[in-house]
């Protein structure tokens, strides 16, 4: 884990790397690769999907019907579940349903205005939208909730789940497929990376073409769903997971090292940064995820990220600290300082922002309600954590009245012959002239 001091020359280039995140890598053969299998599933459907799951995943569905997985599947997993597991998964779910329900709509309502002319905007949900929940090196549940309830609360009629099997098996497991069962979807089907992607963009014999995808994934999702963008809308790219922890100087060095690691364990390449004014902080922090790595079951992938990615920072005080947490827009931000919530008028740049000890970033990736599906990669600059918004969109409707429409008739005649479109007038003269036949002969 390096160790930047602000006050150091060198800062500014080390600090710029740090936030660059691995950007300069050079994703060109992934991109590559990417658009072959999306080329080759549009062209061929089923059966091209079926060779990259016998390829990439190494288990033979046997026709193309079976990689598909429906609620009856859900229902049998769920009630396979413990009961332990059935209640958690069941809480989760609420927690997560009720949070997104508060979320408002944006609609401008119907309002009549001085000509005559009633404006509004009116919102709908997307009709089908497809879910990429990634598989690899852990199973995710969690993240079946955290996309496919936004998604039904948003009021989305059909959601599709693709999700690689186990590799050699194809199996799902059980969890999944009982998340799937508390969350309403609709199909699972065991396909994953590129040809997922591009199995719901362009549609196949057994998958359907949705309106959207949304949800995490490796370097080849991101990269196809950046191909699909345009033929379907897609929510984000969505880089390595990451974790900015900002610490004073009574912070918990243990909690905040389980912060640090708790992201780290995802992928060797998450980006954990603690950045604190405090040296006797940074020091004991950097300890404590030493002693905490040696026993963590997942530490080979923990402490390559941690070697390769994480850092730590010293900053002059509480206040330049801020600053950098800003600018380095986490997808998370851990607040573990007195009087955190006082830190979150400051700042304006995470996915989300985790408010004192007791709320460890953890906790939001299960069951605190927000969705875990938050803008990574510096992204959090421009972008929103998904939600209920990600899968509706806004229609505008507009009716004017004969008068309204008489009354801006000028107006629209000299802006259309301004652009050289008379048709435009003529479509408005038309009706115009019907109301008022008068004129007409003058
Ligand atoms: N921290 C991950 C989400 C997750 N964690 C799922 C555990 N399961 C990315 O936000
Ligand atoms: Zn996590």
């Amino acid at each position: 884990m390096q160790k930047l001091q602000t006050k150091d020359p060198s800062f500014r280039a080390a600090w710029e790397r740090v936030c660059a995140r691995g950007s300069d890598e050079d994703e060109a053969p992934v991109r590559e690769a990417a658009q072959r299998i999306v080329e080759d599933v549009r062209a061929r459907g089923d059966v091209a999907l079926l060779e990259y799951t016998r390829r990439f995943d190494g288990w033979d569905p046997g026709t193309a019907a079976g990689v598909a997985l429906g609620p009856d599947d859900f229902r049998a997993a769920f009630r396979g579940l413990p009961a332990e597991g059935r209640r958690a998964l069941t809480l989760a779910a609420k927690r997560v349903t009720d949070f997104h329900a508060r979320e408002t709509d944006s609609e401008v309502k119907p309002r009549r205005d001085a000509a005559g002319a009633t404006l509004a905007q009116v919102v709908r949900p997307l009709a089908r939208v497809g879910l990429y929940v990634p598989g690899g090196t852990a199973r995710y549940p969690s993240s079946v909730l955290m996309t496919a309830i936004p998604a039904k609360v948003a009021g989305v009629r059909e959601i599709f789940v693709c999700s690689p099997g186990v590799k050699g098996t194809g199996e799902m497991d059980a969890w999944t497929l009982a998340a799937c069962h508390v969350a309403g979807v609709g199909k699972l089907f065991r396909v994953g990376g590129a040809q997922a992607v591009a199995a719901l963009a362009y549609g196949t014999g057994t998958i359907p073409a949705v309106d959207k995808i949304c949800g995490p994934g490796n370097a080849y999702v991101a990269a196809a769903k950046r191909l699909v963008f345009g033929r379907v809308d897609i929510d984000m790219i969505a880089g390595p997971s990451e974790i900015l922890v900002l610490a004073d100087v009574a912070a918990d060095a243990a909690e905040v090292a389980s912060d640090l690691l708790a992201q780290a364990e995802h992928d060797v390449r998450a980006v954990s940064v603690l950045v604190t004014p405090s040296v006797r902080l940074a020091d004991a922090a950097l300890a404590e995820v030493e002693r905490q790595l040696a026993d963590l079951p997942r530490r080979e992938i923990a402490s390559r990220s941690i070697q390769e990615r994480g850092a730590v920072v010293v900053a002059a005080d509480l206040a330049e600290a801020v600053r950098l947490a800003d600018e380095f827009a986490p997808e998370h931000l851990a607040l573990h300082a007195r009087n955190a919530a006082r830190l979150v008028p400051k700042l304006s740049r995470a996915g989300a922002v985790f408010v004192g000890t007791s709320t460890p970033e953890a906790v939001g990736d299960y069951l605190a309600g927000p969705s875990h599906v938050l803008p990574t990669a510096g992204t959090a600059r421009f972008a929103s954590p998904l939600s209920v918004a990600t899968f509706r969109r806004r229609m505008s409707v507009l009716e004017f009245t004969p008068a309204a429409l008489a009354a801006v008739a000028p107006a629209v005649k000299a802006l259309a012959r301004a652009e050289g479109l008379e048709g435009h007038w003529r479509a408005v003269a038309v009706r115009v002239e019907k109301a008022a036949p008068v004129r007409r002969r003058k």
